[in-house]
């Protein structure tokens, strides 16, 4: 069966529901398809309403209403369908919209997941948003939404843009206006809202010797180029605001500075997905900062306010998320000093530290990939961290970068063997994974992880030091 097919039959099953209960994970992706089912069962008419989980284990899954209304488990499910079964799920009552590896229970629940059909480049926003344009074509003003899932999911960061059935979406939302697609933009966080030299200084992939984490001299560099900082009225200029012959300038001295200190240029410039519809230097007016708005709902316990600015709603619902976002990025400021300054433990393959119940479970991995920026990139990094509500169990993090994992190095295979080996959980993606493992195996845990990780190196080349 093709993944169109199973669409057609996600789509035959939603539409046939009077009731529906969308279950779905908190970060930007999940919230992105929730709001995609929301909306497409809203327009439907179809009365439904929406459980937001951190993950889908025994802990959580009573949250999970037990009553007549079809269950739809989206950015989650396929690998938790033995969980499913074992609380009692029929099949019929389950439609699972996915893009996690999945596994198979005692119930053959239908599942629209776009893995076992090849596309490891499409979320679940993706997946749903197919979903909703086959339920009704008007739907496709939701293509920006399901644009913002997949960036927040990392789906374009390999490739430089989203690729293969992604593109659809992508050219919906553009044929629309919804979406200016730029080809080749700067490869930069923060093109809409942050200063330049604070965009640029910022950017770690590529990593631009002199300009990476370099404020000061980034800010120099621009002025050196007869770049403006800012505009008459002494404000910040973002690079949005720059016309095309000084970003022209910039990038040009940018694959300069790169190829004189041997590095390639490739990764400098990137498709960007930008949304002329909204406010410029609003935080949501492109699609990776949309997504970092929604991860800071997430992240503080209102999923539900980033569902509704992906629905439309902007005013208070927006303003309550940049607070959110502004407490959120001082969080992970000061985790990120934490782990710079107390220092993490080298292993041969590995680096770690754990911080204990200092900050929430829910940032960590953040910290955790920033701080790879600052220390050996070449060592994954793996951050242990307490959940206050439970006592004996251990929450890891880990992170790595696009040119380990070109390397060979996977995760999430090395997560979820070693968490299994000693009764715990892991899963992610190669480049970003996490686990949940006994309290009293941490010690064994990384030294197991560091070995999983020796396995997949390839021996050091000549020279290579
Ligand atoms: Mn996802």
């Amino acid at each position: 069966m093709g993944f169109h097919a199973d669409i057609c039959r996600g789509i035959r099953r939603l539409a046939g529901a009077s009731e529906v209960t969308i279950i779905s994970h908190i970060d930007a992706d999940g919230i992105a398809s929730e709001a995609i089912l929301n909306e497409a069962c809203s327009r439907a008419g179809i009365s439904n309403r929406s459980v937001f989980i951190r993950q889908l284990e025994p802990l959580t899954i009573g949250l999970v209403p037990r009553d007549g209304s079809l269950k739809i488990f989206t950015d989650l499910g396929a690998g938790q369908q033995q969980l499913l079964a074992e609380n009692g799920f029929s099949a019929d009552e389950v439609l699972i919209i996915d893009h996690h590896v999945s596994q198979d229970g005692d119930v053959p629940y239908l599942q629209v997941n776009c893995l076992p059909h090849g596309y490891n480049k499409i979320s679940a926003a993706g997946v749903s948003y197919f979903i909703a344009k086959g339920m009704d074509a008007n739907n496709t003003d939701l293509a920006k939404v399901a644009v913002v899932g997949n960036v927040g999911d990392m789906m374009a960061r390999e490739d430089l843009g989203l690729v293969g059935p992604a593109r659809e979406i992508v050219a919906d939302g553009e044929r629309r206006g919804d979406i200016l697609v730029e080809g080749k933009n700067l490869n930069a966080y923060g093109i809409s809202t942050r200063p330049i030299h604070i965009c640029l200084a910022y950017c770690d992939d590529p990593f631009i010797p002199g300009i990476s984490n370099n404020v000061q001299t980034t800010q120099k560099f621009l002025e050196n180029l007869g770049v403006p900082v800012r505009d008459r009225d002494g404000r910040w200029l973002v690079w949005e605001d720059l016309p095309r012959e000084a970003r022209v300038r910039v990038i040009s001295a940018l694959v300069e500075q790169l190829t004189s200190h041997g590095e390639t240029p490739d990764r400098l410039l990137a498709e960007t997905y930008t949304f002329p519809g909204e406010i410029p230097k609003s935080p949501v007016r492109n699609a990776s900062e949309f997504a970092t708005v929604l991860n800071a709902c997430g992240r503080w316990s209102k999923p539900a306010i980033g569902s509704a600015i992906c629905r439309g709603q902007r005013g208070e619902a927006l303003r309550a998320a940049e607070h959110m976002l502004a407490n959120h990025r001082a969080v992970i400021r000061d985790l990120l000093q934490y782990i710079l300054e107390k220092g993490v433990v080298e292993l041969s393959h590995l680096q770690y530290m754990h911080v204990g119940s200092r900050y929430p479970d829910t940032v960590v991995g953040i910290g955790a990939g920033m701080a790879l920026n600052r220390l050996n990139w070449e060592k994954p990094v793996l951050i242990m961290c307490d959940l206050p509500l439970e006592p004996s169990v251990t929450k890891i993090s880990m992170r790595t970068n696009d040119r380990m994992v070109r390397r060979g190095i996977d995760l999430q295979q090395v997560l979820t063997v070693a968490s299994r080996e000693i009764g715990g959980a892991g899963g992610g993606h190669r480049i970003a994974a996490g686990a949940y493992i006994p309290k009293e195996r941490e010690l064994w845990f990384v030294n197991r992880v560091n070995e999983l990780l020796s396995e997949q190196s390839p021996p050091p080349a000549p020279g290579h030091c």
